[in-house]
């Protein structure tokens, strides 16, 4: 299953973010601990249009799609080339498919800040250095070998030209992320694990002091550093949604009054994670079950066959596909899509779109 690793400074409230998503109650401590093993949980990911097939279907089963998150240690100064725990947490973080990085917003003066003061601009980018760091040491290493060689290979000789607009871009200070590259040279890379090249949310941990993202001090540059390097952000007050998790609706509502939460928190970073990922759902609907099944974006029918069961695959002959829409538009039933002519036969080769009630045809 792919998995969302949660990164950040130490104490900027990671294990709370990780204990809002996935609600598992793991340990939160005021002060960093040497810890290096991470919590992991998998949780369901909420979906509106999943539930609605739920309501509708009343199956004996539900299955809603799922994610893992892992809960990593903080990353210090200097984790990137390998002092303190450096490596160890870093392994951890290149196991990761994408990261939601956690920035301490909130004040509190019982949890001290690593650097002394809280400034979430600055702590962006000692993360994102660190990072960078990690993926210069595995570039040159490499380009090390490379060069070493008397004479190379062609396919050599490619990677060294790639690993060296790496490097430029590393030693620049930027993230492998943003590099102008082909779909094959990005295929490539992933075999290295950058951590740079990872898709990253970036999720601002804020107090109840704070009623909302503009409030923050130099709130402007915050913004505007974060969006020229093309992340999605969410604005989570760690504590206290972790807090609410006890409460019933009416009493979250009373603590939650003032502050600019309209959706929680939880919700748009599991779905924010899913987009980052890369996934989309499709759904299986019937008395039994009602399921929505994750494929990778860009995944063809005999994918989703695949997903379901390998003999389905095997034995495809073809998918009978309706769009959510129009399934929903037409009494939330294959029949009456067939009768209303919106019932698609697809092939091997369709591309599945997110949302698609598939059914598949298959002979074994
Ligand atoms: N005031 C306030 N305190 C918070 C908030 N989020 C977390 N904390 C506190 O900060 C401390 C550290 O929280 P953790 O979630 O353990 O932080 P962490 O990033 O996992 O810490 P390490 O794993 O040790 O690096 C705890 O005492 C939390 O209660 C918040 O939004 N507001
Ligand atoms: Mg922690």
């Amino acid at each position: 299953m792919l998995h969302c690793g949660i990164v950040g400074l130490p104490l900027s409230g990671k294990t709370t973010i990780f204990n809002v998503i996935t609600r598992a109650g793991a340990e939160v401590k005021p002060y960093a601990g040497g810890r290096t093993d991470p919590n992991r949980a998998v949780v369901g990911v909420p979906d509106g249009r999943f539930d609605r097939l739920v309501d509708v279907h009343v199956p004996k089963k539900e299955t809603p799609a799922q994610v893992e998150f892992v809960d990593l240690a903080g990353l210090s100064r200097g984790a990137g080339k390998g002092e303190g725990l450096g490596n160890a947490f870093l392994s951890f973080v290149a196991d990761a498919d994408a990261l939601i990085h956690v920035i301490r917003c909130f004040d509190n003066a019982g949890v001290p800040h690593p650097e002394g003061s809280v400034d979430p601009l600055r702590d962006l980018e000692i993360l994102e250095l660190e990072l960078i760091f990690r993926d210069l040491s595995v570039v040159e290493n490499r380009l090390g070998k490379l060069r070493s060689k008397k004479k190379l290979l062609p396919e050599e000789s490619a990677e060294k030209g790639l690993l060296e607009r790496c490097l430029d871009r590393l030693t620049g200070e930027k993230p492998i992320r943003g590099l102008d590259m082909t779909q094959e040279e990005a295929r490539f890379l992933r075999g290295f694990a950058f951590v740079t090249s990872k898709p990253q949310i970036i999720a601002l941990n804020m107090d109840e002091s704070q009623p909302g993202l503009s409030s923050l001090p130099n709130w402007d540059t915050l913004r505007r550093s974060i969006e020229e390097r093309g992340l999605s952000m969410v604005g989570i007050y760690g504590r206290l949604e972790m807090d609410l998790l006890d409460l019933s609706p009416e009493e979250a509502a009373e603590f939650t009054e003032g502050l600019s939460i309209d959706e929680p928190a939880r919700d748009r970073l599991i779905s924010e994670a899913y987009r980052t990922l890369g996934l989309i759902s499709f759904f299986t609907c019937g008395p039994d079950e009602v399921r929505a099944w994750t494929l990778r974006d860009g995944e063809n029918a005999v994918d989703a066959a695949g997903a379901i069961h390998s003999d389905l695959a095997r034995g495809f002959i073809r998918a009978v596909v309706v769009s959510y829409d129009d399934y929903t538009e037409n009494g939330d039933s294959m029949a009456n899509c067939r009768d209303a002519g919106v019932l698609r036969q697809e092939g091997k080769d369709y591309r599945v779109r997110d949302g698609d009630i598939i059914e598949i045809r298959f002979n074994v």
